[in-house]
């Protein structure tokens, strides 16, 4: 294909509920979204999943814009006519910029199935038709609240409560929910908020039957998840860690994590999360697909990854309710604790133009 124009258009949409992290409250999403026409007039949308400020990863909403606009569709015009399958080579001179890269190279792959009548699920090698849902739980105010909104998911149907934790919302809050739903699988999410000198609180944690501690040091510090693995017995599982295929071998290699959360955005796209999935298969490590509170954008896209055989744990792939009122695309629905792998050709889903334009704060065609 060949690019024909590329647009960049910012949109906040608030959250249904404030989300609190060990690294800040959101209470609406800044997305970027990237829609690329190519030569025969096909769009392809991505959304690009940096957030406004760089508290999760480095990347944020307008580096990511400059990063895009500077570097990589320079050379995405300069490398004239390219399949989706060649964006991570052409940009690789430019160092870092997963977010960036995966948001243009998933628009590209959008138009490229679209021209080619097939979904990126089929695509990918996806084996479900429908994915289980999770659902991440931020950090409440106080107790009963917490107990309050996990409520209200397991009443919604949801099939896994992942928690998220922080130096002194950690042991009791996990404690509460193990209480109340004995039988329910449980995960808690740090966000890299404690030390290597944590490892004897962290076992606290192995009490409660948990499936993973996602994420609990630094996300450099690859060593320190190593030795603290040898501490717990809850399976450790990094996400901020693994930005390539590399980094998830090497941590793989070192003992440092036996379960992967894979996030299309944060590794540079979906070819790499196959590849990712490959090796995790290949090494019998349980995969599961994050979320980054995407639109139905990113989520249609997350939903046919998580649809391939070795996500076997439940993703963060919940309902569009979960986090909006209104979503930018139908919204998608949960049933029995399931969402439907959308089948139509590309990622499948396509933006409801009224409603993004109403919500746009910025816009610009790059032709
Ligand atoms: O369901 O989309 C979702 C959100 C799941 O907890 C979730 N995401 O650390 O994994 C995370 C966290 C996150 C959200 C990270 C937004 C970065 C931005």
């Amino acid at each position: 294909m060949k690019i024909q124009e590329i647009e960049l258009r910012i949109i906040e949409l608030p959250l249904v509920r404030p989300f609190r992290t060990s690294f800040g409250t959101q209470t609406s999403r800044q997305v970027l979204m990237v829609k690329v026409v190519n030569e025969k007039g096909t769009a392809g949308w991505a959304e690009c999943v940096a957030m406004s400020e760089p508290l999760y990863s480095p990347e944020y909403t307008y580096a990511c814009i400059d990063l895009i606009k500077r570097f990589l569709i320079p050379a995405l015009k300069k490398a004239g006519e390219f399949k989706a399958e060649d964006v991570a080579t052409i940009l690789k001179p430019y160092l870092g910029g997963q977010m960036a890269k995966a948001s243009l190279e998933t628009a590209i792959l959008d138009a490229q199935l679209k021209d080619g009548k097939v979904s990126l699920a089929s695509f990918l090698g996806a084996t479900k038709s429908r994915v289980e849902c999770g659902v991440s739980v931020g950090i409440a105010n106080n107790l009963d609240a917490l107990a309050e909104e996990v409520k209200i998911y397991v009443d919604e149907g949801y099939r896994r409560i992942k928690l998220k934790i922080e130096p002194g919302w950690d042991i009791q809050a996990v404690k509460l929910i193990r209480d109340i739903y004995p039988e329910i699988p449980l995960q808690v999410d740090a966000n890299q908020a404690y030390s290597r000198s944590d490892g004897k609180h962290l076992a606290q944690l192995d009490q409660f039957n948990l499936l993973l501690i996602e994420q609990p040091l630094d996300e450099h510090d690859i060593l320190g998840h190593a030795l603290l693995a040898k501490e717990v017995k809850t399976p450790i599982c990094l996400d901020e860690s693994i930005i390539s295929l590399q980094s998830a071998q090497d941590a793989l290699a070192l003992n440092a994590t036996t379960v992967i959360n894979i996030k299309p955005g944060r590794v540079g796209g979906y070819f790499e999360s196959v590849k990712i999935h490959d090796l995790c298969v290949a090494n019998k490590i349980p995969v599961w697909c994050g979320g980054m509170l995407e639109t139905g954008i990113g989520r249609a896209a997350n939903l046919a990854l998580a649809a391939l055989p070795g996500f076997t744990l439940p993703g963060d792939t919940s309902a569009s309710s979960r986090y909006f009122k209104q979503d930018i695309t139908t919204p998608f629905v949960m049933d029995d604790g399931y969402i439907t792998v959308p089948n139509k050709p590309g990622i499948g889903v396509e933006p409801d133009m009224d409603f993004l334009e109403s919500i746009t704060t910025t816009k610009e065609v790059i032709k």
